[in-house]
């Protein structure tokens, strides 16, 4: 097997001592940071999520996969982002109340991260109330809203709302992403903008900026 499905492999039985060791190997091989993430942890990941969706393996398997996943994105995070990038706008980021899923929240933290932002993370579950209360703490340039079910996508639209009734809404650019989001959704709920990936939402984040 190669390394990528070595990792992959690893991923997906949650060890994350064999995920670690393989993301060393893949460097020293030559293999870059992106190559490891995209073809060895979230290829796992996504093998996983499939089985996962058959009821082959249940929540306990996956969240020890997420962890494993979440280890190795970490160890990658310096080569992922650019070094001594500077602080070029403020962001908030959470996944919405209902919702657990912090994989690509967290992804989507690290390439905003890379773009020069700071970010204020609020972790996962998070209220329409406490969105607002970060706003009015942190004074962001852009909100980062993540949703990973059916069920809780209109939560993105709530937020938006709390937002509007907060009287905020003219002073935050609105980012709404994650795997069942759409540019056509984004649109209706009224965000300012949506990323399908990681990498694109530090893009659309930074012309955010440039256009405000
Ligand atoms: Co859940 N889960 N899960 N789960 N889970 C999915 C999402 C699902 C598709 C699995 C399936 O059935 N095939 C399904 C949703 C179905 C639907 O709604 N249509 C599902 C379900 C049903 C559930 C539960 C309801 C299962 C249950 O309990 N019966 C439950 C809900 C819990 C809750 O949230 N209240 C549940 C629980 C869990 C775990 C806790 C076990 C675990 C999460 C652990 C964690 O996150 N720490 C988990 C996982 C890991 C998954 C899968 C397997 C993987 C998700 C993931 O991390 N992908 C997932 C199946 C799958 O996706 N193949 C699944 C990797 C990650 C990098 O991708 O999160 O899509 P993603 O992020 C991408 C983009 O979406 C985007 O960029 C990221 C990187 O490129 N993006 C943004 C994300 N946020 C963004 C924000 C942006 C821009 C882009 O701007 C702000």
């Amino acid at each position: 097997m190669s390394i990528l499905e070595n990792l992959s492999e690893a991923v997906q039985k949650g060890r994350v001592k064999d995920v670690l060791a393989l993301i060393e190997v893949g460097l020293e091989e030559g293999l870059s940071a992106q190559e490891l993430l995209d073809g060895g942890l979230l290829k796992g990941m996504g093998l996983l999520g499939v089985r996962f969706k058959n009821n082959e393996v249940f929540v306990p398997e996956v969240l020890i996969a997420a962890r494993a996943l979440n280890k190795g994105s970490e160890a990658l995070k310096p080569r992922l982002i650019a070094a001594g990038v500077q602080a070029r706008g403020k962001a908030v980021i959470g996944t919405v109340k209902g919702d657990l899923h912090d994989i690509g929240k967290n992804l989507v933290k690290m390439m905003l991260e890379g773009a020069g932002f700071e970010v204020v993370d609020l972790g996962v579950d998070v209220p329409d109330e406490t969105f607002v209360s970060a706003l009015q703490e942190h004074t962001p340039d852009v909100l980062c809203l993540s949703a990973l079910l059916t069920t809780t996508m209109r939560q993105q639209e709530s937020v938006i709302a709390a937002v509007v009734a907060a009287g905020l809404r003219n002073s935050v650019k609105i980012l709404v992403g994650g795997a069942p989001i759409t540019t056509a959704f984004a649109t209706e709920i009224g965000a300012d903008g949506y990323a399908p990936d990681a990498a694109s939402a530090a893009d659309v984040a930074t012309s955010m900026l440039a256009a405000a």
